[in-house]
């Protein structure tokens, strides 16, 4: 049953501090809940839109080690990247806080401490993985050994990167200390537990009967953790990162960062409004909604729920938990550790002034249902042949025509014409679609429909000629412009919520104004600006409390009456620019994105996957070189001393013409000089082999080799792997020197 709220709090999972995010992060979380947000913004309803970094956890302390810097310094500068990425993107947080925030030690400890007084937690003793030498416990990431599933070097206690076992630090063979190489040994070690299984029928209610318009995959996993019966989860961590546990006797434990990350909403939203922070969390007129990746479902359907539930004192639920699947990049699974991603902050650098393009291509390839891929093909073709070719190509045709025709004034429509009327009444219907989808988090939908009334201005413009009829007929040219111009300030406002940049730059050269909503980023004051400055030519600003209705907004406007304002109730509605408005100047929307740009991505990422597979190569051969060839068989002292083995020199050497592994020697054995042909070009040049002294079998019969008698046989050395290196005395000894 839809629930009449009064207010949405959207939260989007905070992103690890611990390296920049990637298309990934943008397609499954950030994009898809600046869609919403915006959406809702327009539609004059008030949102609070929350994130922030998460800066606990073991991965960004083993950064740290890594890089010889403190925590602090990690989280301090990836704060900074993600944050700089999101604001370029045009993903506005009311704000982006950070889980290394005081406001935020302060909460968490308190919602611990207020947990731990009630008797909300049980503890358990257990045996963890201890460093000796550097007396600490150890995390499963801290500790490394050899894969037992694919014999890999260097897997982790948690899973091995080679062949993406999960693993647990029991099954690695040679376990060693990340810290000190020590071996680990066990050591009893205590921690608190929230019990989930005193939270699992509470959980099916709420979810499996309640929640049954969750998306399937959200559903689907809620429901296997709960079918297989839910256990105590420890919320404590033996580690010196993090929020210190407020008890005593806690002395080297901090919470588990997945305890304190979703508190991390809240304590944001504190630092953002101190005061009025509570009507968010536990008023139940609030729409809670989180947007998060499949990977995060557990802990925002089924942990941190209960983590509230135990704590009780009136905070809300959410009301969906949108989640999308995941985005592969040309093919390949998008890793970190592999340097297989799209960063984000290099593409604001590489692509400026295509932010949209990136959250366009991300939105039409959004893995909502099923995993996706990105590859800058389509990203180009999506470009060039829908952006640019379409939406922009539309727009511009009709505002040029504007300028040529009516001195970028709109003209009057006069009588509309079937045709008019057609395409005009598109428009409410895919109007009533997109809101359905977004409504219903469906924004892969919502942007086909958006791209529809695209579609149909492009079409109309197309199929009624202006720019032919305007040689016999201005009434009419006047009327289709009119017409197409509707259709622009319909695009204005469809587009803010996917595109907001081009909605921007298209609302200047329309000289319109739009109600984009109220934002909370000036905290308590309430009273941003809604109508941007300098957007329209009346340059209005306006403020208004939040969720206060659009219509109320738009008529406390300084603009209002002398300019053009647009809004989302108004599209698909009638005249939304009356005739006479002067127009701005035409630029381009878009601009098409050539080749070299894409195959510089691709070369980029052909470097990556040429780098990874030499690496994997040189991995391979290094174990194969390590193989050693059993034994053979028995021979007598008397089979051995019947070989003549030698020292020689070699005097010339050339290849044997038509052949890759052949080198005719010329040698000096002592006894006389000889030519051997030896199968070692693949290891030695001509050049290498010529003064250096060998070792020979002498006495080997004669064979004949590509024509050239060869008598002899050099000895050589031979790894696993194929690799030969001759052997030499290891002092110059005179040529001929038995050896034996
Ligand atoms: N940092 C995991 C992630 O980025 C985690 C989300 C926390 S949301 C409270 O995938
Ligand atoms: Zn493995």
């Amino acid at each position: 049953m839809e629930k009449n709220y009064k207010r949405t709090l959207v939260t989007c999972a905070l992103p690890y501090a611990n390296g920049p995010v990637h298309i990934g992060h943008l397609a499954g979380v950030y994009v898809p809940a600046d869609i919403y947000v915006r959406y809702l913004r327009m539609k004059g309803e008030d949102v609070l839109y929350v994130c922030g970094s998460d800066e606990h956890g073991v991965p960004i302390t083993i950064k740290a080690r890594q890089q010889g810097c403190t925590p602090q310094d990690i989280v301090d500068r990836y704060h900074k990247i993600i944050k700089d990425s999101f604001a370029g993107l045009g993903i506005n947080f009311d704000i982006y806080g950070r889980t290394s925030s005081k406001v935020h030690e302060q909460n968490s400890s308190e919602f611990f401490r207020k947990l731990y007084d009630e008797d909300k937690f049980i503890t358990r003793e257990s045996e963890q993985y201890y460093d000796p030498e550097a007396k600490t416990f150890l995390a499963d990431r801290y500790i490394v050994g050899t894969c037992p599933k694919c014999g890999a070097e260097g897997a982790y206690g948690d899973q091995c990167e080679k062949c993406g076992s999960t693993l647990s630090p029991e099954e690695l063979i040679n376990p060693k200390s990340k810290l000190s190489g020590a071996e680990p040994v066990k050591k009893k070690t205590t921690h608190w537990y929230l019990p989930l299984n005193n939270y699992e029928s509470w959980l099916s209610e709420w979810i499996l009967s309640g929640h049954k318009e969750w998306r399937s995959n959200v559903y689907g996993q809620c429901e296997s953790w709960i079918d297989g019966g839910l256990q105590p989860r420890a919320v404590s961590r033996d580690l010196d990162w993090g929020v210190p546990v407020p008890v005593e006797g806690a002395e080297g434990k901090v919470l588990y960062v997945w305890f304190d990350a979703p508190i991390g909403y809240i304590s944001n939203t504190q630092e953002l409004l101190p005061q009025s922070w509570g009507k968010w969390w536990k008023s139940e007129d609030t729409k809670l909604v989180h947007f998060i990746g499949k990977d995060n479902i557990v802990f925002h359907c089924i942990v941190f729920p209960s983590m509230l539930k135990a704590y009780g004192d009136g905070y809300i639920l959410p009301d969906n938990v949108p989640s999308n699947e995941f985005l592969n990049l040309e093919g390949d699974k998008i890793s970190t550790s592999r340097n297989w991603a799209v960063w984000a902050h290099e593409y604001l650098e590489q692509f400026p002034g295509k932010e949209d393009v990136l959250r366009y291509v991300l939105t039409a390839n959004a893995p909502e249902t099923k995993d996706n891929d990105f590859s800058w093909k389509d990203f180009q073709t999506r470009n060039n042949s829908e952006l640019v070719a379409i939406f922009g190509n539309f727009v511009n045709r009709a505002i040029v025509l504007t300028h040529k025709y009516f001195g970028g004034k709109v003209p009057a429509a006069g009588e509309l014409q079937d045709i008019d009327r057609e395409a005009l009444a598109e428009i409410p219907a895919l109007r009533a679609s997109i809101e359905k989808n977004l409504e219903g988090y469906h924004f892969r939908e919502a942007l086909k429909d958006a791209m529809g009334i695209a579609r149909v201005g492009n079409k109309y413009i197309s199929d009624t000629e202006p720019w032919k009829v305007a040689k016999t007929d201005m009434e009419r040219t006047a009327t289709i412009l009119n017409v197409c111009l509707q259709i622009c300030a319909d695009l204005a406002i469809v587009f803010e919520p996917f595109t907001p940049f081009a909605a921007e730059k298209l609302r200047k050269m329309l000289d319109v104004c739009i109600c984009a909503g109220v934002d909370h980023r000036k905290g308590e004051q309430e009273t941003v600006n809604t109508f941007k400055e300098g957007e329209c030519a009346a340059r209005h600003t306006v403020s208004a409390p939040s969720g206060a209705d659009i219509a109320a907004m738009s008529a406390s406007c300084p603009g209002a009456g002398k300019c053009v304002c647009l809004s989302w109730d108004k599209l698909g509605q009638e005249n939304l620019i009356p005739a006479e408005h002067q127009l701005g100047a035409a630029e381009l929307l878009f601009a098409k994105i050539e080749d070299d740009a894409i195959d510089a991505q691709l070369k980029r990422l052909a470097d990556i996957k040429a780098e990874r597979e030499a690496a994997a190569a040189a991995a391979a051969a290094e174990e194969a070189a390590k193989k050693i060839e059993p034994q053979k068989a028995e021979v007598t002292f008397e089979q051995f001393d019947a070989m003549d083995i030698r020292t020689a020199t070699v005097l010339a050497a050339e290849r044997v013409p038509k052949t890759d592994k052949l080198l005719k020697l010329s040698i000096d054995t002592g006894i006389d000089q000889r030519t051997i042909v030896s199968g070692i070009a693949e290891y030695y040049s001509p050049e290498e082999m010529v003064g250096k002294q060998i070792c020979i079998l002498a006495n080997l019969a004669p064979r004949t080799i590509r024509g050239i008698e060869s008598k002899g046989m050099i000895l050589m050395a031979r790894q696993g792997d194929g690799k030969m290196r001759f052997i030499t005395p290891q002092e110059a000894l005179v040529n001929g020197a038995q050896i034996g």
